[in-house]
């Protein structure tokens, strides 16, 4: 490889052959009730901010002892320092904490032969933002998405006894990407979730989508492979249908009466999929969501949506969840009497979703369609468009996610609506049994909620900061007089920061201006009845390099509780107060 190395070095267009989207929705398997093989563990690893490893191909590089080499290296994937997988490589090292650019990761894999009609699938849970892979120095493919799965077939690609496996992740903001280049969450970089091999028979469940449809439950499969029909079986009710398969693909429906899943009942049913050999499995909870004029109507009774939002971050992992994490969020979003939350602004981890299905929460799940994207980039749209399929693909089995999401405080300009509309377009054809929203903004000049936007969705998402970012407080009134939408309005977003460490006594940042806030924006939109739910921002202060001022040093510090996830803010009283008046109401 020296001559091809040497001149990719001077090539420019040295990406261009691997920034295919490739592996992407359409790529997945279903992967609930399988058994497979962890990957995670001690990759070897390298940060490169200059690209050398795709221009110089380390991913060709065999192991060899440093002897028996005869070209110098650069890097030798198969040598040097390893790094745990799942993490993020900021939290592994100070050096690496403003790295952005591409880690490889390499790891041997052994083994054994693949009996005749058997098939061999790689699942990435997540890696932030971009994922090169390759197998024995052969390239298999890229996805782009810094939090959805992605899978890759290894059937023919891994031979038996040793193999190389290698993956180049790339966390570099760009202009074309979702999200772009500026946020307010921090930009961390890796595999982040597990990683996992399957082994499969020659048909394979692709998908399987079970849900509560025109009063009726059914069951959508999708095999790849030569299997003509699937069975889909719900013991705990009873029943079950054969499927007949046409190009793979069919929907049928089962002849079943299941109790409704609610928060208050989060009963759920175990249901299996064969197809040729193939076996899945899923449980699964029933129960139907709707908008009617402003109410949001779950199982045919309005509900109030009693939220919070929460990004995925941690002080020690970074973005890297454990279960206790998810169950702590849980617990104390159960603790300030929430039956909602507001999963901000990327699919969080899937285990959160199966979670808040056995414990009765209502979920509204999102991607990173965050402030200025490149609306006007038919690259963007293919990315944000993947990127929702592969989020509603994983979760829609989930009865606790009653809200697909499809950006935040965009500005209303004609490209974005053009953008979004497509983006509620595929939500709906991907999952015509839920609720679309999009956070949006009011308009500051007419004071009003008015937003194109509007129209094309479900429920209006609003983010305002009054009392924070607009200081007029009594304009929130205004706006709340000025407006009749004829849809549900969720407050997405409200809320300001409080510091508990160095905050002052009193004004901007301190705890006592931020329980303020709290006290203000609840009294000001009880009085409106279109407003059918709130997520304040946010639950847990939570890392961002943007925020350098004296009171952040390097954190937002909305949250009701600080980033120690211990350390309870005064506004986190005030917010549980109103959410148990709420509650009371309801009964
Ligand atoms: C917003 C954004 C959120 C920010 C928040 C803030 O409107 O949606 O991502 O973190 O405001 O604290 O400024």
């Amino acid at each position: 490889i020296a001559e091809n190395a040497l001149q990719a070095l001077h090539d420019e267009d040295y990406d261009r052959p691997f920034n295919t989207q490739d592996l992407n929705a359409d790529t997945l398997i279903f992967t609930g009730g399988r058994q497979g093989r962890s990957l995670d563990g001690d990759w070897n690893f390298c940060v490169d901010l200059l690209d050398t490893g795709l221009r110089q191909k380390w991913f060709a590089m065999t192991p060899a002892r440093p002897e028996d080499r005869i070209e110098p290296w650069d890097y030798d994937p198969h040598a040097g320092e390893t790094v745990p997988v799942p993490s993020c490589w900021q939290m592994l090292k100070e050096k690496w904490y403003f790295f952005e650019g591409s880690g490889w990761y390499t790891r041997a894999l052994t083994v054994a032969p693949l009996g005749a009609g058997r098939r061999r699938f790689l699942r990435i849970g997540a890696a932030q933002y971009d994922c090169k892979v390759f197998v024995n120095g052969r390239f298999l493919g890229n996805h782009y998405g810094g939090s959805t799965p992605f899978c890759v077939e290894l059937t023919d690609a891994l031979a038996e006894g040793e193999n190389h496996l290698t993956l180049c992740v790339n966390n570099a903001r760009t202009r074309d990407r979702v999200p772009m280049r500026n946020t307010d969450w921090f930009n961390y970089g890796g595999i982040y979730r597990e990683v996992t091999l399957y082994e499969t028979p020659t048909s394979v469940v692709r998908d399987l989508f079970v849900r509560l449809e025109g009063g009726q439950v059914v069951a959508s499969v999708t095999v790849d492979g030569p299997a003509d029909t699937a069975r889909v079986e719900i013991p705990g009710l009873g029943a079950s249908v054969d499927i007949p398969l046409e190009d793979g693909r069919g929907t049928a429906r089962l002849d079943a009466r299941p109790d409704l899943w609610s928060p208050a009942t989060p009963h759920l049913y175990d249901v299996t999929c064969t197809a040729g050999g193939d076996r899945v499995s899923d449980r699964v909870g029933f129960r139907t969501i709707e908008r009617r004029g402003t109410e949001i109507v779950l199982n045919g009774r309005p509900i109030f949506l009693r939220g919070i939002s929460v990004h995925e971050d941690d002080a020690a992992t970074g973005k890297c969840t454990s279960e206790a994490d998810i169950r702590r969020r849980f617990a104390h979003a159960r603790d300030l009497g929430c039956n909602f939350l507001r999963l901000a602004h990327y699919p969080h981890h899937e285990r959160a979703a199966e979670i808040a299905d056995e414990m009765g929460f209502l979920l509204w799940e999102e991607i990173p369609v965050y402030w200025a994207i490149d609306f006007a980039n038919p690259a963007t749209l293919r990315d944000a468009t993947n990127q929702l399929t592969e989020l509603v693909r994983r979760d829609r089995n989930r009865a606790s996610v009653v809200i697909w999401s499809i950006g935040n405080e965009n500005p209303d300009t004609d490209a974005r609506l053009s953008f979004m509309r497509k983006l509620a377009e595929t939500a709906r054809a991907e999952d015509p049994t839920r609720l679309v929203a999009a956070a949006c903004l009011v308009n500051h000049r007419k004071l009003r909620i008015e937003d194109r936007l509007a129209a094309h969705i479900d429920v209006i998402g609003i983010n305002e900061y009054y009392g924070w970012y607009d200081e007029d407080f009594d304009e929130l009134g205004v706006i709340g007089e000025n407006s009749a939408p004829d849809r549900p309005v969720v407050i997405s977003e409200t809320g300001a920061d409080g510091d508990h460490e160095a905050g002052p006594e009193s004004g901007l940042f301190s705890l006592a201006y931020q329980a303020e806030v709290y006290e203000k924006q609840i009294a000001t939109l009880r009085g409106l009845d279109y407003v059918k739910g709130m997520s304040p921002w946010i639950l847990y202060d939570f890392r961002v390099e943007r925020r350098q001022n004296v009171f952040q040093r390097g954190w937002n510090r909305k949250g009701l509780i600080a980033a120690d996830k211990t350390t309870r803010k005064p506004a986190f009283d005030i917010l549980a107060a109103h959410y148990a008046e709420r509650a009371a109401e309801e009964d």
